[in-house]
């Protein structure tokens, strides 16, 4: 017995090590989240080992010898005193690192972009701020197949605002982006592990958070809040640019103005496309 608990503690740190699911490589600044993890992988793996290996140390110290009994001692004040204060420093050293990361975390940068991302069951939309770099009001209740996003028709800022609805959301590299979340129906997550950054978009709610891209490359995006049946095709797509790359695609962007004015087509055409499939 005591043989087969110490293979497990030295099979689980020997998993770790080797373990072929380790993090995407990461894409963002957010280092630190990874820092955090760290820090809690080594405080849970040596308390792990350290209890099962006790363990078997008991289980053959303290073997059945014919004439020998058991003490009974059900209080230890010192003991007690030392298991409390251990771990209490313990679960400390593992809270503490994420407060500091949650308030970078959610202390965006004066001088960060706005991209407003907006979940339904089961796709996602974009919207980028148009020239005068602000993102325009928006409502539910605007919601109409020429209008996906429900951007306000009255408010100026809105008409230049950019709208991607069914493509791939792009951003340029090394630059601060805030990401605002929106949901249409349910409760939805965007997560794009390579970020390390997630968070719940609540309707009725605009949720946010920051990062700044650190590689460019394409990266799944992926719903990560059970959303109903569909939830696990809620795929998307960013695209990390070099600025040329991403001057050119932000040209090619359509705005709300010349969404709305637009032929019946855009998302109706690919819905009657998707049904037609
Ligand atoms: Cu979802």
């Amino acid at each position: 017995m005591a043989l087969i608990l110490v293979l497990i503690a030295l099979g689980s740190i020997a998993f770790h090590l080797v373990s072929p699911w380790w993090w995407t490589p990461i894409a963002s600044n957010w280092g630190y989240i990874d820092q955090t993890l760290i820090i809690t992988f080594w405080i849970t793996g040596f308390v792990f080992a350290a209890v099962v290996l006790f363990v078997a140390y008991c289980l053959f110290r303290f073997r059945h010898r014919p004439g020998r009994r058991a003490a009974y001692e059900p209080e230890n004040r010192r003991l007690e005193g030392w298991l409390t204060g251990l771990t209490a420093l313990g679960v400390a050293a593992m809270l503490a690192p994420g407060l500091i990361v949650w308030a970078q975390f959610v202390r965006v940068p004066d001088h960060a972009s706005e991209v407003e991302i907006v979940a339904q069951q089961w796709r996602w939309s974009y919207r980028l701020p148009g020239a005068d770099g602000r993102l325009g009001a928006a409502e539910i209740r605007h919601i109409t197949d020429e209008n996906p996003l429900g951007l306000d028709p009255q408010d100026a800022s809105a008409r230049d605002d950019i709208v991607i609805d069914g493509d791939d959301l792009h951003l340029p590299v090394g630059r601060p982006v805030k990401v605002l979340l929106r949901s249409i129906d349910v409760v939805h997550n965007f997560y794009v592990p390579e970020f390390r950054a997630k968070m719940d978009m609540i309707p009725g709610m605009i949720t946010y958070f920051w990062f700044t891209p650190t590689r460019t490359g394409a990266f799944d995006a992926l719903c990560n809040e059970v959303c109903g049946v569909n939830h696990y095709a809620m795929r998307g797509r960013v695209v990390v640019d070099a600025e040329p790359e991403y001057r050119s695609w932000l040209d090619q962007q359509k705005t709300f103005s010349h969404f709305a004015a637009g032929p019946r087509g855009g998302r109706n055409a690919q819905l009657s496309d998707r049904q037609d499939r």
